[in-house]
């Protein structure tokens, strides 16, 4: 798949690695807020073995506070401008605002990161004018609420329901179908055995063969599931990537960029080996 001028082989699964730029992302929140801590940050992650970057500049945790669209601009547009200058990767941006799609692919992002699946004011036609590909979530609900009581007759047959109208959506926009990538958005109103059944079925979930992404990266789904705080879920991150990327996952979206790395190459390995 082409991400503005860089082409991925997506038959392999690749990782992603997170780079935040909220001051309240509940997993590495704070830490990596000035330009320069983040493009080191960036070169590590590529440096371990990450083919994407994710630059998100606002939280979608349950009860994170909304972030003004000048605030978002100023927080993402200088680090993806510094990250395609001087970090071989491709530039993902994890937003739902039109004017940060935007300015982000006019300063090189190669893929838009939308858990909101490109609902929000305007920004399907944007994204329509943009020569990049965009992911599109499945959420349940809203960040403020989806916890509270997720419901659904079949996981699986509803995601999957919503991907094919999303994608007939966005091919009515003037999206061609193969700059589309659909993520299941786990933790975004499932609850734990939901998250479970998506990953279990992951190799049937996905609308037309379109490349799947997936971030379980330090979520509930590990918390809960393994009681374990936040700095202790590595194992179970390792765990769930591992699974995902043997079902079928094309993109994994992580914060443990370098043991994610290992896995994959033991997964690629594996898919090597005849019978
Ligand atoms: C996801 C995301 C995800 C995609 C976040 C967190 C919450 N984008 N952005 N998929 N999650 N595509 O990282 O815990 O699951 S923010």
């Amino acid at each position: 798949m082409k991400f503005k001028d860089k082409i991925i082989d997506l038959s392999r699964p690749q990782v992603m690695g997170i780079l935040n730029v909220t001051p309240d992302s509940f997993s590495d929140g704070g830490q990596y807020n000035s330009l320069d801590a983040g493009i080191r940050h960036a070169q590590r992650m590529v440096a371990d073995g990450a083919t994407f970057i994710d630059v998100g500049g606002e939280s979608t945790r349950p009860g994170a506070v909304p972030v003004s669209e000048e605030e978002e601009l100023e927080r993402v547009i200088p680090i993806v401008e510094l990250l395609v200058k001087e970090v071989d990767c491709v530039v993902s941006v994890d937003t739902s605002k039109a004017a940060v799609m935007k300015e982000a692919a006019d300063a090189g992002a190669g893929l838009i990161n939308d858990v909101y699946a490109l609902t929000k004011f305007n920004s399907m036609e944007t994204v329509a004018k943009l020569d990049i590909p965009v992911c599109l979530m499945h959420m349940q609900g809203t960040p403020e609420t989806m916890q509270i009581q997720p419901e659904y007759d079949d996981v699986i047959n509803e995601v999957r329901h919503f991907f094919r109208q999303r994608v007939e959506d966005c091919i009515e926009a003037g999206i061609r179908k193969n700059r589309i990538l659909l993520d299941p958005g786990f933790g975004f109103g499932k609850t734990l055995h939901h998250n479970y059944r998506m990953l279990k079925r992951l190799n049937d979930i996905s609308f037309d063969a379109l490349p799947l992404l997936v971030g379980m990266s330090n979520k509930s789904m590990l918390g809960t599931l393994l009681d374990r705080k936040v700095k202790d879920r590595l194992a179970g991150n390792i765990s769930v990537a591992t699974i995902a990327a043997l079902n079928g996952a094309n993109i994994l979206r992580v914060h443990d960029v370098k043991q994610t790395c290992d896995a994959v190459k033991i997964v690629n390995y594996l898919s090597d080996i005849e019978k």
